[in-house]
């Protein structure tokens, strides 16, 4: 990233009224939350978008249960990083500003962040398989899997799983915004996922300037007003500071 660039993304922002923040897996990376794409996205060897699919859930919830009681394991002592930490603290400079993230593991609300849709839901909650009542899950690891909710109901993890539609209302929530935006922040996403992956296009396809935050190249780059290279934890803070 160069600081013509930077100073562009920072002139776009301080104009701007309403911001989207659309995060994915990269923003997490810094606090050590393994990304989907990287090296180490296998899990008893099956590449990560297995292990998270319904298919395996509806065949074997053991399993499946003990896949995101792992992730919860590995996510139980990592804590919210600079960027994270910016954008929460960037939530109330504008009249309106929106994080929409694919991610499930909760640090944007542990950093402080208020205004948030979870596109993919939380790693932190269960759901009733029969009910869909919600609860949080206890301690880490779980003591019997699956955890079971009232009158013993087994719970399922209250995550969306490839192959399953999103939750209702979340992603049309997260598209009206995206279209209304000045600014969308696209950070730490390969922009691989669908339907996910249209919110910076719903931005773009309004007017609104879209800024990428990556290390690498993406899917999206091309279509992006600007795409800031580097790491998320360095860049972000000073988007805002
Ligand atoms: C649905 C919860 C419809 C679970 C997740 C072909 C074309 C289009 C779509 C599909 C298709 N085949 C299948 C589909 C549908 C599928 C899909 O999109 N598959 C992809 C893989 C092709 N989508 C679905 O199934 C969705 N549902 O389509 O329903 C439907 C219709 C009718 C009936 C039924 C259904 C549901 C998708 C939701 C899946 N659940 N999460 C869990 O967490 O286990 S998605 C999962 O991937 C995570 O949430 C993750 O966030 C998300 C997206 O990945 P990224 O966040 O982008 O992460 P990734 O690792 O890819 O990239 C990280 C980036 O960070 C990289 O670019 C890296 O360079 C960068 N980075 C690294 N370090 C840093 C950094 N950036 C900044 N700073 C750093 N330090």
């Amino acid at each position: 990233m160069t600081d013509d660039q930077l100073q562009q993304a920072r002139q776009y922002l301080a104009a701007a009224r309403r911001v989207v923040v659309f995060t994915g897996a990269g923003i997490s990376a810094e606090s050590g939350v393994p990304t989907f794409r990287g090296k180490d996205a296998t899990w008893k060897g099956m590449p990560a978008a297995v292990a998270s699919s319904i298919g395996l859930l509806e065949q074997d919830l053991t399993t499946a249960w003990e896949w995101f009681d792992y992730r919860r394991t590995l996510l139980k002592t990592v804590v919210p990083n600079p960027a994270h930490i910016a954008v929460a603290q960037a939530e109330t400079r504008f009249e309106d500003f929106l994080v929409v993230t694919q991610n499930v593991d909760g640090l944007h609300q542990k950093a402080g962040s208020q205004r948030i849709i979870e596109l993919h839901g939380n790693i932190w909650r269960g759901r009733g398989l029969r009910t869909g009542k919600r609860y949080p899950l206890p301690e880490t690891p779980l003591p019997t899997l699956p955890p079971r909710g009232d009158h013993d109901e087994p719970l399922r993890p209250d995550v969306v799983l490839f192959g399953e539609m999103l939750p209702a209302g979340a992603f049309e929530e997260a598209e009206i915004a995206a279209s209304r935006c000045d600014v969308c922040l696209v950070i730490g996403t390969s922009g691989v996922v669908y339907p996910a992956a249209l919110i910076p296009f719903a931005a773009r396809d309004a007017g609104a300037a879209v800024i990428e935050v990556n290390p690498e190249s993406t899917d999206l780059t091309p279509h992006m007003t600007l795409s800031l290279r580097g790491r998320a934890g360095d860049i972000v803070p000073r988007l805002f500071g």
